[in-house]
């Protein structure tokens, strides 16, 4: 019989992106449609500064982005570094699907984007101009900003009627990072990670601290090991706090997803919440429990 589809998406973005893969969903389409689908309504809304289209700028004043995907049989793609690409899920679907590589960065994958069909995409508004020009002024010395707000990936979860899962990834990144920088949303494992065996996890906040621990394949770990998405989500909260000595100045959140379609998260410090649709949660925004206030 079929399964009740979920979806499960970071941050307040996260209503109107699970709006979009819900409708993909109950139309009979498959987890990975959804996924893409989904993220790709944040990628193209220049009011969310965080993802896609009018994010927050590098420390140069140029908008990068990372984003990954993967599929119910355990392919992934993923872009990072690259510029002037409106929608970069659907480039690390491309990776994915019309390549033989996980990962193609920077100017290469500017250029694939392109002898795939895709078009150059201006993706600085007015307000990232603005906010570039406000940061110069104001920070002459570069320290990377270490909390919340300037930091807001949309990583997406899905849950098809046939039972399979997927899930996708998308940023801008750190605000004012370095140019070049890589987060941990565009690597398998670290910022997205799924098994449809067992669930899928993803991950928002300082991703030099999920890196280090590889945080999502590690909450997926967690959920093998029998541990419900919030309980694996938890441990591996606590294993990024045992790597990260600055813990306490960071955010680091995970949202999980398991193969019954059952949901939860967890996260380092309050600020955080997610928004989940299914046949009994109407697209709320939930918010975890957490280490510390
Ligand atoms: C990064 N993890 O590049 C991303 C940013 C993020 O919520 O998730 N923000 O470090």
């Amino acid at each position: 019989k079929p399964v009740r589809p979920v979806v499960i998406s970071t941050w307040q973005h996260g209503q109107l992106a699970n709006a979009k893969a819900w409708e993909v969903l109950s139309a009979g389409g498959s987890a990975l449609d959804a996924a893409e689908a989904g993220v790709k309504v944040t990628e193209a809304d220049p009011e969310v500064h965080t993802v896609g289209r009018g994010s927050y700028p590098d420390r140069d004043g140029i908008i990068t982005l990372d984003a990954c995907i993967m599929n119910s049989a355990g392919d992934c793609g993923s872009v990072a570094a690259v510029q002037d690409i409106l929608h970069p899920i659907s480039l690390a679907r491309m990776v994915m699907e019309r390549t033989p590589h996980v990962m193609i960065v920077g100017q290469g994958a500017k250029d694939f984007a392109l002898t795939q069909g895709m078009e150059l995409t201006e993706l600085s508004t007015d307000w990232s101009r603005e906010v570039y020009a406000n940061w110069q002024t104001k920070n002459p010395d570069y320290s990377p900003p270490i909390n919340v707000e300037n930091h807001d990936t949309i990583g997406l979860l899905t849950l098809d009627e046939k039972g399979d899962l997927a899930g996708a990834c998308t940023t801008s990144g750190a605000g004012f990072k370095y140019h070049g920088r890589v987060g941990d949303s565009p690597l398998i494992g670290a910022g997205l990670y799924v098994d449809n065996e067992i669930g899928g996890a993803t991950a928002t906040g300082w991703g030099e601290a999920v890196i280090r621990a590889c945080g999502c394949f590690l909450v997926v770990e967690f959920m093998r090991m029998g541990h419900s998405p919030t309980k694996a989500c938890q441990l591996a909260v606590e294993r990024v706090i045992s790597k990260n000595p600055d813990w306490k100045d960071i955010q680091v959140g995970f949202i999980a997803l398991n193969k019954a379609g059952a949901t939860g998260a967890y996260c380092i410090q309050s600020g955080f919440d997610y928004a989940v649709k299914n046949e009994s949660i109407d697209n709320e925004m939930l918010v975890p429990e957490f280490k510390i206030e």
